[in-house]
This record gives C-alpha cells, structure tokens and sequence, in this order.
C-alpha cells in the first residue's frame, strides 16, 4: 500500500504538553510519525511518497476562512506580547459566555478558536497542520490507483470547521471525504476506529446525508471528549440517519469492540458509499498511555481485514495512538490485515 507523509509534521515540536493538572512531554510527538514510517519500511508494506502542497481552497471546503485566517497568523501575534515559549489558551465561552463576539487579543482568539488546554501552538504548528491537511489531500488524488494511506500529523477529527482542540487544528479526514466528494464520489462514508471521539468530523457532517459518519469510541461519560459521542446523536434535518455513534466502556476488549465493527460495518454497507474514510487511531491499544481499552496487535489485523470485506477503495487517515513501543506495529498490522484480504 502507498504510504502519503511529510516531513513537515517535524515543526509541530511543543516543549510542554498540559494533561489532567501535570506539565509532561508530549505525548502527541513527532516520534510517532518516525515510529510508524520505520516499522513501514522494515516490513516492506510498500512505497512511501511526499505529500504536494495542494492549495488552500480544499481546506476552505471545510473550515471558516477567519479560522484558518486565525492559525495562520496565531503564532506571529503571540509572539509579539509572549515571546517563542509555546502559546496555550486558558480559557473557552461555555454556556451562559457569550461566543459571538471575537475578542481583540490573541490570548482571547486562541480561547474563541479552541476547546481545551491540551493542544500547544508553537512556531511550526501552522506549517505541520497545513501539510498534514496535503498528506490526506494526496492520499485522496492516488485513491484511484487503489487504497491509500494518510500519515497526517498532527491529526484532525477533534478539529470543527471553527475550533481546534485534542491536538487537531485541520480536520483532515473531512477536509479528504470532501475532496472526495467534490470529485465525483456521490457518497462517503467516515469510519472514526480512533478511541477519542471524532466530535470535529461529527460536527462538520451532521446535517449530511451525502456523508454517513460512524464512531467507535470510549462512553464520553467516562472519557474525553466529554461532550460529544454519545449513541443518540443521529444527525439533524438531512443528516438524520446518516450519524452513528459506538460508545463503549473502558477496559473494551476485542470481544466487545468487534460487536460495535461489525454493526458501523452493517451500515456502511446499506449506505452503499462510493468510497471509505477510516479515521484510523490505535489509542484503543492496551498498552496506550492515554487511553482504556485493550484492544492487541492481533485484533489491528483482524479490524483491516473486515475494513476489505466492504470491498470499497480506502483512505486511511492517521489520528491518535501514542504508545512508541507498539504504535508502528499496530499500524502496519492493520493495513497489511487490509491488504491481504483486499
Ligand atoms: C487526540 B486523539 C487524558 C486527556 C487527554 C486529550 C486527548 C486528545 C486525543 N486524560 N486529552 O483523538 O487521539
Ligand atoms: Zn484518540
């Protein structure tokens, strides 16, 4: 399989990372990347290629023209009152705030744009995201050679068209599925396997019905996002019908996680899409740092091999996973399960 990357990802380099009250070294860090395209090349899944800088007007498909106005320019302006130590809002509106009025200083916009205090923003951040969005947008114009997969860092599906948060600032899936659909797919289909909630991609496609979105995740009552990923979320006026919510307890095992696939895959294909988006985390490991389920390297391969019974052609774009020792192998293990049964 074709592997899309870039090594832009690199200046997406915080030196902090705020998580539950602690100060810690990033755990979304560029090692990922490099763990993953090493065990790729070590296991031969196939060639890797260098994402093109494909333009801003596919990312503008997806999100507000003063949101990516805003990352564009977020790091100039905090530097001007901060200095270079990473910029990290502290603040978001939330119930009776008021969010119409876009405040005048950057520490105000860096709250109007976001939705948590764990996503730094530093001086390559604006470039990695950027790329990150061309990976999936080159991915998307090779799928017609077969299946593809995005290495996006950092990733996208907290991202909504207006707000940044979990790590994401581009939604990257979306920003692909739309490409996909601007090129002639008639439907697509969002598969999001990462054990976060995609809450961005849900949000960018919930009055949809040219786009089904489909989540298995942990119960939002139990784990972040907190406020999106629920089972009764089915979408609005045309969208009704075409989002489809997983919520499953922590300590998810295989057992219980292949129940869940096997019905997102039920309705994917009644949905008869033209082609698929797999939001592809493996936070779901048991040994993930950040996360509770207890998913195992064996149970990767088994997910790609029901991913090719729905015989469609596959974009998989990287979202989370952040156990350095076994990221690498749980990735190529759910491709090559994909590809042996394609
Ligand atoms: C991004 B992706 C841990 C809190 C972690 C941020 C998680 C972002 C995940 N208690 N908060 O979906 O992997
Ligand atoms: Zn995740």
């Amino acid at each position: 399989m074709l592997t899309v990357y870039s090594p832009a990802h690199q200046r997406h380099n915080p030196s902090l990372e705020l998580l539950d009250g602690k100060y810690v070294s990033p755990v979304e860090s560029p090692q990922r990347v490099s763990e993953i395209l090493q065990a790729i090349a070590t296991t031969q899944l196939g060639p890797t290629l260098e994402a093109q800088n494909l333009g801003l007007e596919a990312i503008l498909r997806i999100h507000d023209a003063d949101y990516v106005e805003f990352l564009s320019t977020a790091w100039s302006e905090w530097v001007v009152s901060h200095g270079t130590y990473d910029a990290l809002p502290l603040s978001a509106t939330t119930r009776s705030f008021r969010s119409d009025r876009r405040p005048r200083c950057i520490e105000g916009k860096l709250s109007y744009y976001s939705f948590d205090a764990g996503t730094p923003l530093t001086a390559g951040t604006w470039d990695a995201a950027i790329a990150s969005a061309h990976v999936a947008l080159t991915a998307q114009a090779h799928l017609e050679q077969g299946s593809v997969f995005a290495l996006c860092r950092p990733p996208g599906h907290h991202a909504t068209q207006n707000l940044y948060g979990g790590y994401c600032f581009l939604n990257n899936a979306a920003i692909a599925a739309q490409a996909l659909r601007d090129r002639g797919a008639e439907r697509v289909a969002i598969l999001d396997i990462d054990y976060h909630h995609g809450n961005g991609t849900q949000s960018i496609f919930y009055d949809r019905s040219d786009v089904l979105f489909l989540s298995i995740h942990a119960d939002p009552a139990d784990d972040y996002p907190f406020f999106s990923g629920y089972a009764d979320e089915g979408g609005i006026a045309q969208g009704d019908g075409f989002n489809h919510n997983y919520p499953l307890p922590l300590g998810t095992q295989w057992h219980l996680y292949q129940d869940a696939l096997h019905t997102a895959l039920h309705r994917i294909r009644q949905f008869g899409p033209d082609a698929l988006v797999i939001s592809l985390g493996v936070d779901t490991f048991e040994g993930d740092p950040i996360a509770k389920f207890c998913l195992h390297t064996d149970d990767y391969r088994a997910i790609g091999a029901l991913i090719a019974s729905l015989s469609r052609p596959v974009l998989f774009v990287m979202e989370g996973g952040y156990a350095m020792e076994a990221i690498g192998q749980n990735v190529v293990a759910l491709l090559r399960g994909y590809q042996d049964h394609a």
